[in-house]
């Protein structure tokens, strides 16, 4: 299927990512399967603490969720396991393989993201050929262990200004503040506490979008991103 690369439609929508530590202790199938009932089309799998057979079990359950509800899912970090249970993509960290040796891994035909949190590294991911960045964190995070600190506004501003590739804007973004985020200029927003700690999650995601899509709406001409 071709990835729905965020920042490539024309909607202004949400990135959700699993964390089995924030989700309340609900199986990730069921959290994944909320967002997707809730209209969320940008699944990641993330997920730090599992050994790699529970995470493949998982990934090919979540593939077959993800695929027949028409949406986009991307494994963090494991190469193999996003190979194995045909992913649409896969996402990476400044401390993880060489884009090109990822690329040869996956071929071309899957997406690529990349995390970034200076121009430089932007530039350097547009370079390498990734095919979306990771923009943050915006805000101040407790989710991602040895982030740096936020960037802010500045960053993003920079991005939405110079890169034309798709973006995901991320870091403690919340109910609260994806409006301004928005007005920023992203059209995708990733957040993790925020949905997966959610006692309804179905309720959570539809009042994020909403938050989110009316911002987009209400329409800025600033330049966006892909
Ligand atoms: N990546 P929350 S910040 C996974 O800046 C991740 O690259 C980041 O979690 C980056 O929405 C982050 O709970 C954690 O703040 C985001």
């Amino acid at each position: 299927m071709p990835v729905i690369l965020p920042g490539t439609t024309p909607d202004a929508d949400i990135y959700c990512l699993t964390d089995s530590g924030l989700c309340l202790g609900r199986p990730t199938v069921d959290v994944v399967d909320a967002m997707l009932q809730a209209g969320a089309r940008i699944i990641q799998y993330r997920e730090k603490e599992k050994k790699a057979g529970e995470m493949l079990r998982e990934c090919l359950e979540l593939r077959r969720m993800t695929r027949e509800a028409g949406a986009c899912f991307i494994v963090n970090d494991h190469v193999d396991i996003a190979i194995l249970c045909d992913a649409d993509g896969v996402h990476i960290g400044q401390d993880d393989l060489p884009v090109g040796e990822v690329r040869r891994l996956i071929g071309p035909d899957r997406a690529i993201g990349l995390s970034t949190h200076s121009p430089e590294q932007a530039m350097a991911a547009v370079a390498a050929g990734v095919d979306y960045i990771g923009v943050g964190p915006i805000f101040a995070t407790k989710t991602k262990k040895d982030v740096c600190d936020p960037v802010g506004y500045a960053y993003l501003d920079w991005v939405v200004t110079h890169l034309d590739i798709p973006f995901v804007a991320i870091g403690g973004i919340k109910l609260h503040n994806i409006g301004e985020v928005a007005a920023h200029g992203a059209r995708c927003c990733a957040l993790v506490s925020e949905i997966v700690g959610a006692v309804d999650i179905v309720a959570q995601v539809q009042t994020v979008r909403r938050a989110m899509r009316g911002v987009a709406a209400a329409g800025t001409d600033s330049p966006q991103a892909g």
